[in-house]
């Protein structure tokens, strides 16, 4: 196809087709930049960042945390499952993440599990901020070997979980498998995020939980983006968050 413009055959063009062929140039321009880009478009938006520091009488518990992060991470809670987990979250959610917890381990992991998932939820509430520009939504279907997990969240702020995880064993390792629940239920309570983790096959208990914060992870990453249509607006038809 040959596209003939009357501005190109014109030798004198005039005011308005010069602008014309000015947009043109623009436009192409554009295209090839879009054509030639490997990485998503940056938008220059203030940094997502929080640090929350909360401290009770059974723990300790600073968290810091940046939105658009490229998967750093330092976890030291004193539960090595719990901090796996915390790696899964970074990772596969492209947070930069940095949790460190002193608790009452000597009792059981009960309060650390818990209080770090509350702190955790702070945090994420105060990255997010009046959660302008989100995309708000963000679901994922993990497989991990056997086990299939589907995460759908939602960052209505009306805390909510449904939590359908059944690990046939107690324990993976020492960490307590009822805990997953525990961690869930605070993280959504204070993030203010409605939260549904549906278990479609599985029968390896660790297999099934890191399904689980894999699914968490990707969701939580579609959900907090930044959708490019709709920058600097509440991603809700209520105008609030
Ligand atoms: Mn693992």
């Amino acid at each position: 196809m040959r596209l003939e413009f009357d501005i190109f055959r014109n030798p004198q063009p005039t005011c308005e087709k010069l602008k014309f062929k000015i947009y043109i140039d623009i436009f192409m321009m554009q295209i090839s930049d879009r054509l030639s880009q490997s990485t998503p478009i940056k938008l220059d938006l203030p940094a997502r960042v929080s640090s929350v520091k909360r401290t009770t009488g059974e723990t300790d518990v600073t968290v810091s945390l940046n939105l658009d992060g490229v998967g750093n991470c330092k976890a030291n809670t004193g539960i090595p499952f719990l901090d796996h987990m915390l790696h899964q979250i970074s990772s596969h959610g492209l947070i930069d993440l940095d949790v460190h917890a002193v608790g009452d381990i000597e009792i059981d992991d009960h309060h650390t599990n818990e209080d770090v998932g509350i702190t955790l939820g702070q945090a994420l509430k105060q990255a997010l901020g009046d959660r302008k520009g989100i995309v708000r939504f963000g679901h994922f279907l993990a497989p991990l070997d056997e086990a299939l997990v589907q995460v759908t969240l939602d960052f209505s702020g009306r805390p909510h979980l449904s939590y359908g995880l059944e690990m046939p064993t107690q324990r993976v390792g020492t960490y307590d498998t009822q805990l997953v629940r525990e961690f869930f239920v605070a993280v959504a309570n204070n993030s203010l995020m409605t939260l549904h983790i549906r278990q479609l096959a599985g029968i390896n208990s660790h297999h099934i939980i890191e399904a689980g914060f894999k699914a968490f992870a990707r969701s939580l990453r579609m959900a907090t983006e930044i959708d490019p249509r709709r920058v600097g607006e509440i991603p809700s038809s209520k105008g609030v968050l």
